[in-house]
């Protein structure tokens, strides 16, 4: 029986790829932090939580990571683990490199002393491209990150990469471009969007308060793409893919397809609001994975409009539950309101209201 290791195994996409591997027989080790609120609501609404094996680790703490292959002698590494909110990298910009970036060498470093021959998955970011003016993306494309978070994730790619040629190790790097479900957080635009959309529809909430409408995502399905991320590490020689479905979209157009779904139209409802616009944007993004295709015999099959209903459909699914007093597995009514939230990037967007204003 093989066995996987997952960093991030409460996440989104540690959720989905735990059930793919487990559905293949692997045994599944994750690593979980110690928070003072359990976080397994994805694991659970899944139907996997109990099948997963837990080890507390902390991506910052060198001896936990080791601790965790030593405990799991796992056969396949993945490290989905990250500060994954481009946003919230702004205004923690430091722990942010180190759990996102630095930690990455941690972890390569214990799997070099524990055993090289471990097959090592890093979680690359399609948000490492930035703002390149390249029309599409691929895997030779130049890297212009705009973000500390993109900064960080550049930093793991390329140290994922110097372990590969250096010590003749096999890791990998999928570049993923955006991927969304009904499991994805919801500080994310896809969930913000579809979980709003629930709740107006269902006369919950009166608007949805947004940044930035004009940038364009290339957004896929996380199920999907966790199945090209078990592929990569089944390959021959360990090699980096691009996975992303091909097609941009902008965030408005996402909003109009969602309310839509409902029967609404987006321009009643959607407002703007600077606090969620970010200090520095990548405005466009769009991947070419024809070599995911080529070489892992992957593509997606969902489309974008198939997507953006899935979203909504299982947000208002949800709140219909919780209206009528069911209790599930479930993230929305946890979540503090977004806009009460003090951040730095708020106060910014005050002082430069209040300049304007003089
Ligand atoms: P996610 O839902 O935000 O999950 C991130 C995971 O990392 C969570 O399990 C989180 O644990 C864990 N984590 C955070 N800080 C940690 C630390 N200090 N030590 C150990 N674990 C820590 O993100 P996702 O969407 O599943 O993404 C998975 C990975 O792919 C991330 O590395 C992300 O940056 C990358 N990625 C995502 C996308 C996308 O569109 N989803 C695209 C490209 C790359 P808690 O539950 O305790 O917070
Ligand atoms: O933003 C715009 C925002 O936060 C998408 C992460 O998984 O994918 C994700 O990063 C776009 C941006 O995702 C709001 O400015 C407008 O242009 O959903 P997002 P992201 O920043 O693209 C990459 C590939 C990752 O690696 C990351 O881990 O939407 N936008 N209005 C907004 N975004 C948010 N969050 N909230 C808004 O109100």
């Amino acid at each position: 029986m093989k066995k996987a290791l997952i960093t991030g195994v409460t996440g989104q996409d540690g959720a989905y790829l735990s059930r793919i591997l487990l559905k293949k027989g692997y045994k599944v080790f994750g690593t979980f932090r110690r928070v003072s609120t359990p976080n397994f609501w994805r694991l659970q609404s899944l139907g996997i939580y109990s099948k997963i094996n837990l080890i507390p680790a902390d991506l910052l703490d060198m001896g936990s990571l080791l601790d965790a292959i030593r405990v799991s002698d796992p056969d396949e590494v993945y490290n989905l683990g990250a500060s994954s909110f481009v946003s919230s990298s702004f205004e923690q910009s430091v722990s942010n490199a180190e759990i996102t970036g630095l930690a990455v060498t941690k972890f390569l470093e214990s799997i070099r002393s524990y055993n090289s021959n471990i097959k090592f998955y890093q979680a690359s970011s399609s948000e490492m491209y930035g703002n390149n003016n390249f029309s599409v993306q691929s895997e030779k494309t130049p890297f212009m990150p705009a973000s500390p978070y993109a900064v960080s994730k550049l930093y793991a790619h390329w140290i994922t990469d110097v372990y590969r040629k250096s010590y003749k190790m096999f890791t990998v790097s999928g570049i993923l471009f955006n991927h969304e479900s009904p499991l994805r957080g919801m500080e994310f635009v896809s969930r913000k969007i579809s979980n709003g959309v629930a709740e107006i529809s269902l006369g919950l909430k009166k608007e949805l308060v947004l940044g930035n409408l004009k940038s364009k995502r290339d957004w896929g399905y996380a199920k999907e793409y966790m199945e090209a991320v078990h592929l990569m590490l089944q390959q021959d020689k360990p090699e980096d893919f691009v996975i992303s479905t091909g097609e941009a979209y902008s965030v408005s157009h996402f909003a109009k397809l969602a309310f839509e779904t409902v029967g609404l139209n987006w321009k009643k409802y959607v407002k703007t609001d600077r606090r969620f616009m970010r200090p520095s944007e990548v405005n466009y993004l769009c991947g070419d994975s024809k070599k995911a295709k080529t070489k892992l015999g992957w593509e997606p099959k969902i489309s974008f409009e198939e997507l953006v209903r899935m979203l909504v459909n299982e947000d208002v699914k949800r709140w219909k539950m919780f209206i009528d007093g069911k209790s599930f597995a479930w993230d929305a009514p946890l979540y503090p309101d977004e806009a009460k939230l003090i951040t730095r990037s708020h106060q910014d967007s005050n002082s430069k209201r209040k300049k304007s204003e003089k």
